[in-house]
Protein backbone atom coordinates (compact mmCIF):
# COMPACT_ATOMS: atom_id res chain seq x y z
CA UNK A 1 0.00 0.00 0.00
CA UNK A 2 1.22 3.43 -0.56
CA UNK A 3 2.92 5.29 2.01
CA UNK A 4 1.36 8.89 2.57
CA UNK A 5 4.27 11.06 1.96
CA UNK A 6 5.42 10.58 -1.70
CA UNK A 7 9.05 8.61 -1.15
CA UNK A 8 12.48 10.21 -3.17
CA UNK A 9 15.92 9.82 -4.09
CA UNK A 10 17.41 12.73 -2.10
CA UNK A 11 21.18 11.66 -3.99
CA UNK A 12 22.79 9.53 -6.61
CA UNK A 13 26.88 8.55 -6.26
CA UNK A 14 29.06 7.29 -8.68
CA UNK A 15 31.31 4.98 -5.86
CA UNK A 16 33.95 2.74 -7.11
CA UNK A 17 35.00 0.50 -5.17
CA UNK A 18 38.72 -0.99 -5.43
CA UNK A 19 39.42 -2.82 -2.05
CA UNK A 20 42.69 -0.78 -2.43
CA UNK A 21 40.42 2.25 -0.68
CA UNK A 22 39.27 0.35 1.89
CA UNK A 23 43.14 -0.97 2.45
CA UNK A 24 44.33 1.94 2.79
CA UNK A 25 42.01 3.64 5.13
CA UNK A 26 42.81 0.44 7.78
CA UNK A 27 39.58 0.67 9.45
CA UNK A 28 39.43 -1.98 12.35
CA UNK A 29 36.79 -4.01 10.13
CA UNK A 30 39.87 -5.05 8.10
CA UNK A 31 42.54 -7.69 8.65
CA UNK A 32 45.27 -5.96 6.35
CA UNK A 33 47.45 -3.22 7.08
CA UNK A 34 48.72 -0.17 5.20
CA UNK A 35 50.71 3.05 5.06
CA UNK A 36 47.79 4.93 3.13
CA UNK A 37 47.61 5.62 -0.53
CA UNK A 38 45.33 6.88 -2.99
CA UNK A 39 44.66 9.71 -0.96
CA UNK A 40 43.15 11.93 -4.03
CA UNK A 41 40.18 9.27 -3.75
CA UNK A 42 40.13 8.79 -0.27
CA UNK A 43 39.49 12.41 0.50
CA UNK A 44 37.20 12.69 -2.67
CA UNK A 45 34.98 9.77 -0.58
CA UNK A 46 35.69 11.72 2.64
CA UNK A 47 33.90 14.85 1.64
CA UNK A 48 30.81 13.21 -0.25
CA UNK A 49 30.31 11.45 3.19
CA UNK A 50 30.45 14.65 5.40
CA UNK A 51 27.93 16.05 2.35
CA UNK A 52 25.92 13.07 3.02
CA UNK A 53 25.84 13.41 6.41
CA UNK A 54 24.18 16.44 6.50
CA UNK A 55 21.13 14.64 4.38
CA UNK A 56 18.32 13.47 5.97
CA UNK A 57 18.16 9.67 4.93
CA UNK A 58 16.49 6.56 5.31
CA UNK A 59 18.33 3.70 3.47
CA UNK A 60 21.26 2.87 1.09
CA UNK A 61 20.57 1.40 -1.86
CA UNK A 62 23.63 0.07 -4.01
CA UNK A 63 23.87 -1.11 -7.38
CA UNK A 64 27.37 -3.59 -7.86
CA UNK A 65 28.50 -5.49 -10.51
CA UNK A 66 30.92 -7.74 -7.89
CA UNK A 67 27.58 -9.80 -7.40
CA UNK A 68 26.55 -11.53 -11.20
CA UNK A 69 23.54 -13.20 -11.48
CA UNK A 70 23.08 -15.08 -14.51
CA UNK A 71 19.04 -15.56 -14.13
CA UNK A 72 17.49 -12.00 -13.37
CA UNK A 73 18.20 -9.45 -10.96
CA UNK A 74 18.75 -10.18 -7.08
CA UNK A 75 18.26 -8.20 -4.21
CA UNK A 76 19.23 -8.69 -0.62
CA UNK A 77 16.23 -10.36 1.66
CA UNK A 78 17.17 -10.46 4.92
CA UNK A 79 17.67 -8.22 8.26
CA UNK A 80 21.11 -8.67 8.46
CA UNK A 81 24.35 -10.12 7.27
CA UNK A 82 26.93 -10.81 9.08
CA UNK A 83 30.45 -12.95 7.85
CA UNK A 84 33.86 -11.80 6.43
CA UNK A 85 34.46 -10.27 3.13
CA UNK A 86 37.26 -11.38 1.29
CA UNK A 87 38.57 -10.28 -2.56
CA UNK A 88 39.14 -13.21 -4.58
CA UNK A 89 41.97 -11.49 -6.71
CA UNK A 90 43.36 -9.16 -3.67
CA UNK A 91 42.71 -11.17 -0.35
CA UNK A 92 46.13 -9.46 1.12
CA UNK A 93 43.99 -6.17 0.98
CA UNK A 94 40.84 -6.86 1.87
CA UNK A 95 39.44 -9.25 4.26
CA UNK A 96 36.75 -6.89 6.02
CA UNK A 97 34.11 -8.06 8.66
CA UNK A 98 31.10 -7.03 8.14
CA UNK A 99 27.56 -6.72 10.24
CA UNK A 100 25.08 -5.19 8.20
CA UNK A 101 21.42 -4.20 8.31
CA UNK A 102 19.27 -4.46 5.36
CA UNK A 103 15.86 -2.26 4.14
CA UNK A 104 14.05 -5.61 3.71
CA UNK A 105 10.90 -3.68 3.08
CA UNK A 106 12.21 -1.40 0.58
CA UNK A 107 14.10 -4.53 -0.90
CA UNK A 108 10.99 -6.18 -1.13
CA UNK A 109 8.93 -3.25 -2.57
CA UNK A 110 11.94 -3.16 -5.44
CA UNK A 111 11.69 -6.56 -6.04
CA UNK A 112 8.10 -7.03 -6.26
CA UNK A 113 7.29 -3.48 -8.75
CA UNK A 114 10.42 -4.82 -10.85
CA UNK A 115 8.80 -8.63 -11.48
CA UNK A 116 5.47 -6.19 -11.99
CA UNK A 117 6.84 -4.66 -15.14
CA UNK A 118 8.15 -7.80 -16.20
CA UNK A 119 11.71 -7.83 -14.90
CA UNK A 120 13.04 -11.57 -13.55
CA UNK A 121 13.90 -11.15 -10.19
CA UNK A 122 14.59 -12.67 -6.80
CA UNK A 123 15.33 -12.15 -3.11
CA UNK A 124 18.25 -13.55 -1.53
CA UNK A 125 17.08 -14.87 1.46
CA UNK A 126 20.46 -17.40 1.64
CA UNK A 127 21.86 -16.78 5.39
CA UNK A 128 25.24 -17.80 4.56
CA UNK A 129 25.00 -15.54 1.35
CA UNK A 130 28.65 -14.01 1.09
CA UNK A 131 27.76 -9.71 0.91
CA UNK A 132 30.34 -8.40 -2.13
CA UNK A 133 33.74 -6.32 -1.61
CA UNK A 134 31.98 -3.56 -4.34
CA UNK A 135 29.17 -3.31 -1.69
CA UNK A 136 31.18 -3.33 0.97
CA UNK A 137 34.12 -0.94 -0.13
CA UNK A 138 31.77 1.88 -1.59
CA UNK A 139 29.40 1.86 1.03
CA UNK A 140 32.17 1.87 4.26
CA UNK A 141 33.51 5.00 2.02
CA UNK A 142 29.95 6.87 1.53
CA UNK A 143 28.71 5.79 5.07
CA UNK A 144 32.34 4.49 7.71
CA UNK A 145 29.52 4.41 10.35
CA UNK A 146 27.31 2.14 9.11
CA UNK A 147 24.40 3.72 9.95
CA UNK A 148 21.98 3.29 7.91
CA UNK A 149 20.04 0.14 6.72
CA UNK A 150 21.29 -0.57 3.18
CA UNK A 151 19.90 -2.67 -0.11
CA UNK A 152 22.18 -4.70 -2.70
CA UNK A 153 20.85 -4.98 -6.09
CA UNK A 154 23.12 -7.73 -8.25
CA UNK A 155 24.31 -7.37 -12.10
CA UNK A 156 22.20 -9.32 -13.84
CA UNK A 157 24.85 -10.01 -17.10
CA UNK A 158 23.27 -8.53 -20.05
CA UNK A 159 26.00 -6.75 -21.73
CA UNK A 160 27.96 -9.93 -21.56
CA UNK A 161 24.69 -12.41 -22.40
CA UNK A 162 23.27 -9.74 -25.08
CA UNK A 163 25.40 -6.74 -25.94
CA UNK A 164 25.84 -3.32 -23.94
CA UNK A 165 22.65 -2.04 -25.45
CA UNK A 166 20.39 -4.51 -23.97
CA UNK A 167 22.05 -3.76 -21.21
CA UNK A 168 21.18 0.06 -21.38
CA UNK A 169 17.46 -0.86 -22.24
CA UNK A 170 17.12 -3.47 -19.43
CA UNK A 171 19.13 -1.02 -16.48
CA UNK A 172 16.97 2.02 -17.45
CA UNK A 173 13.98 -0.63 -17.13
CA UNK A 174 15.74 -1.25 -13.44
CA UNK A 175 15.83 1.87 -12.44
CA UNK A 176 12.34 3.48 -13.38
CA UNK A 177 10.94 0.00 -11.12
CA UNK A 178 13.50 0.88 -8.16
CA UNK A 179 11.92 4.70 -8.41
CA UNK A 180 8.33 3.82 -8.52
CA UNK A 181 8.97 1.56 -5.51
CA UNK A 182 10.81 4.15 -3.48
CA UNK A 183 8.23 6.50 -4.41
CA UNK A 184 5.33 4.44 -2.81
CA UNK A 185 7.31 3.46 0.22
CA UNK A 186 7.48 7.50 0.95
CA UNK A 187 11.33 6.48 2.11
CA UNK A 188 14.47 9.13 1.38
CA UNK A 189 16.99 6.87 -0.55
CA UNK A 190 21.10 7.41 -1.21
CA UNK A 191 21.48 5.68 -4.68
CA UNK A 192 24.84 4.25 -5.84
CA UNK A 193 26.54 3.02 -8.38
CA UNK A 194 29.45 1.12 -7.30
CA UNK A 195 32.12 0.91 -10.16
CA UNK A 196 35.41 2.66 -11.62
CA UNK A 197 35.33 4.02 -15.10
CA UNK A 198 38.05 2.41 -17.94
CA UNK A 199 39.01 -0.63 -16.79
CA UNK A 200 42.11 -1.87 -18.06
CA UNK A 201 44.39 -2.46 -15.28
CA UNK A 202 48.01 -3.73 -14.90
CA UNK A 203 48.35 -7.81 -14.45
CA UNK A 204 51.35 -7.71 -12.02
CA UNK A 205 51.40 -5.83 -8.55
CA UNK A 206 54.22 -3.44 -7.20
CA UNK A 207 56.09 -5.39 -3.97
CA UNK A 208 54.03 -3.00 -1.92
CA UNK A 209 50.58 -2.32 -3.44
CA UNK A 210 50.18 1.39 -1.51
CA UNK A 211 53.38 2.35 -3.60
CA UNK A 212 52.59 5.52 -5.37
CA UNK A 213 55.35 5.65 -7.67
CA UNK A 214 54.60 2.98 -9.34
CA UNK A 215 50.34 3.66 -9.61
CA UNK A 216 49.11 5.62 -13.10
CA UNK A 217 46.63 6.07 -15.73
CA UNK A 218 47.33 2.53 -18.07
CA UNK A 219 46.95 4.52 -21.24
CA UNK A 220 46.40 7.95 -23.03
CA UNK A 221 42.94 6.89 -25.06
CA UNK A 222 41.07 5.48 -22.37
CA UNK A 223 42.00 8.44 -19.99
CA UNK A 224 41.04 10.67 -22.96
CA UNK A 225 37.27 8.12 -22.46
CA UNK A 226 37.58 8.91 -19.06
CA UNK A 227 37.61 12.71 -19.04
CA UNK A 228 34.81 13.21 -21.83
CA UNK A 229 32.24 11.15 -19.72
CA UNK A 230 33.39 13.17 -17.07
CA UNK A 231 32.99 16.64 -18.68
CA UNK A 232 29.63 15.14 -19.67
CA UNK A 233 28.54 14.30 -16.26
CA UNK A 234 29.64 18.20 -15.44
CA UNK A 235 27.54 20.04 -18.40
CA UNK A 236 24.93 17.89 -16.80
CA UNK A 237 24.40 15.55 -20.40
CA UNK A 238 23.65 12.10 -17.90
CA UNK A 239 20.74 11.34 -21.29
CA UNK A 240 24.37 11.73 -23.75
CA UNK A 241 26.54 9.58 -21.25
CA UNK A 242 23.97 6.76 -21.66
CA UNK A 243 23.75 7.21 -25.14
CA UNK A 244 27.53 6.45 -25.87
CA UNK A 245 28.16 4.12 -22.96
CA UNK A 246 27.83 0.88 -25.38
CA UNK A 247 31.14 2.05 -27.41
CA UNK A 248 32.80 3.64 -23.92
CA UNK A 249 32.27 0.20 -22.51
CA UNK A 250 34.01 -1.69 -24.99
CA UNK A 251 36.65 0.21 -25.89
CA UNK A 252 37.98 1.33 -22.52
CA UNK A 253 36.67 -2.27 -20.87
CA UNK A 254 34.78 -0.33 -19.01
CA UNK A 255 33.17 -1.26 -15.23
CA UNK A 256 30.09 -0.14 -16.66
CA UNK A 257 29.25 -2.91 -18.22
CA UNK A 258 27.40 -3.97 -14.99
CA UNK A 259 24.55 -1.64 -15.53
CA UNK A 260 25.30 0.27 -12.28
CA UNK A 261 25.23 3.82 -13.61
CA UNK A 262 22.51 3.24 -16.09
CA UNK A 263 20.28 1.61 -13.91
CA UNK A 264 21.09 5.14 -11.21
CA UNK A 265 20.28 8.09 -14.21
CA UNK A 266 17.64 6.15 -15.37
CA UNK A 267 15.69 5.92 -11.80
CA UNK A 268 16.68 9.99 -11.49
CA UNK A 269 15.18 10.40 -15.02
CA UNK A 270 18.70 11.30 -16.57
CA UNK A 271 19.03 14.34 -14.73
CA UNK A 272 20.15 17.51 -16.91
CA UNK A 273 21.39 19.38 -13.68
CA UNK A 274 25.37 19.02 -13.36
CA UNK A 275 26.97 16.41 -11.33
CA UNK A 276 29.40 17.05 -8.54
CA UNK A 277 33.06 15.86 -9.01
CA UNK A 278 35.05 14.83 -5.89
CA UNK A 279 37.55 13.54 -7.24
CA UNK A 280 39.37 11.36 -10.45
CA UNK A 281 42.29 8.64 -9.90
CA UNK A 282 43.47 5.42 -11.54
CA UNK A 283 44.20 2.17 -8.82
CA UNK A 284 46.08 -0.38 -10.60
CA UNK A 285 45.61 1.43 -14.09
CA UNK A 286 41.67 1.54 -13.50
CA UNK A 287 39.89 5.17 -14.12
CA UNK A 288 37.64 5.53 -11.03
CA UNK A 289 35.67 9.04 -10.43
CA UNK A 290 34.04 9.64 -7.11
CA UNK A 291 30.72 12.13 -8.15
CA UNK A 292 27.27 12.78 -6.87
CA UNK A 293 23.80 13.93 -8.33
CA UNK A 294 22.28 16.32 -5.97
CA UNK A 295 18.58 16.94 -7.03
CA UNK A 296 18.43 19.50 -4.29
CA UNK A 297 19.31 22.90 -5.86
CA UNK A 298 20.06 24.16 -2.61
CA UNK A 299 22.41 21.56 -1.57
CA UNK A 300 23.92 21.26 -5.05
CA UNK A 301 27.45 22.40 -5.10
CA UNK A 302 30.55 23.15 -7.54
CA UNK A 303 33.17 20.94 -5.93
CA UNK A 304 35.82 20.68 -8.39
O1 LIG B 1 36.94 -4.36 -8.53
C1 LIG B 1 37.93 -3.70 -8.70
C2 LIG B 1 37.84 -2.53 -9.48
N1 LIG B 1 36.74 -2.26 -9.94
C3 LIG B 1 38.91 -1.63 -9.74
C4 LIG B 1 40.21 -1.70 -9.39
C5 LIG B 1 40.85 -2.66 -8.65
C6 LIG B 1 40.29 -3.77 -8.14
O2 LIG B 1 39.04 -4.17 -8.13
FE1 LIG C 1 35.23 -3.81 -9.66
Amino acid sequence: MASEQKGQIVAGCLAPHPPHLVYADNPSQNEAYSEGGWETLRWGYQRLARKLKNIDYDAIVIFTPHWQTYIGTHFLGLPQFKSKSVDPVFPNLFRYNYDLTVDVKLSEAMHDEAAAQGIITKMMRNPDFRVDYGTITSCHLLNPEWDKPIVTISSNRNTHYYSPEVMVEQATALGRACAKAIEESGKRVVLVASHSLSHRHFVEESPLPEDMSREHIYNHSQYVWDMKIIEMMREGKSREVIDIMPEFTEQTIAETEGGGLIWMLGAMGFPEYSAEIYGYQSVIGTGNVVACWDPNEETREYVL
